[in-house]
């Protein structure tokens, strides 16, 4: 099913010069860019994105570094798009994710893991919504699609 998934580029990453890098991942995978934006969150926004976490121990740690510096936030579309960004992900913390991986290749912290994406379609469509309007999303088709999907079979 063709799904939508967020993607942020965390402020460590944008920091250490890993945008470029981290973007190619995504790229290469064959998933669609539909929209991105380059801001820094307020800490009411970075709060509400990570809603789900209010109350445990590294929420108000979590909240101050994703608001500390800039963000590049963007929207990804493919079939089973979630579950193929979590994977390009890698485990949440640097240290545990296997190289390969983003957060593998170029970090080992518990916190500054240099990428968020949506883990459900429930949290897709909301934490798409915090960020983006319907009409800020560009869709399209790719000229390789058909090789790259297979969609013509
Ligand atoms: P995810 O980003 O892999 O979905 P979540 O459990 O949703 O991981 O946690 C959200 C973010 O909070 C993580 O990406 C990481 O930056 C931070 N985080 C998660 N667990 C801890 C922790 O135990 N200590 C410090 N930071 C954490
Ligand atoms: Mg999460």
């Amino acid at each position: 099913m063709t799904e939508r998934t967020l993607i942020i580029i965390k402020p460590d990453a944008v920091q250490r010069h890993l945008i470029g890098r981290i973007v190619t991942r995504f790229e290469n995978k064959g998933l669609k860019l539909i929209a991105g934006k380059f801001l820094q969150a307020g800490t009411e926004q970075a709060g509400e994105l990570y809603a789900v976490h209010k109350g445990k121990d590294f929420y108000e740690r979590l909240v101050r570094y994703i608001s500390s510096a800039p963000i590049l936030v963007t929207v990804w579309q493919a079939d089973g798009a979630i579950a193929m960004a979590r994977k390009l992900l890698g485990d949440t913390f640097g240290y545990d994710a296997k190289p390969g991986t983003i957060r593998g290749d170029f970090g080992c912290s518990q916190t500054c893991n240099l990428v968020h994406g949506s883990d459900s379609p429930e949290s897709a469509e909301f934490e798409i919504g915090l960020f983006f309007k319907p009409e800020e999303m560009v869709d399209y088709e790719f000229a390789d699609a058909e090789w790259l999907y297979n969609s013509k079979e």
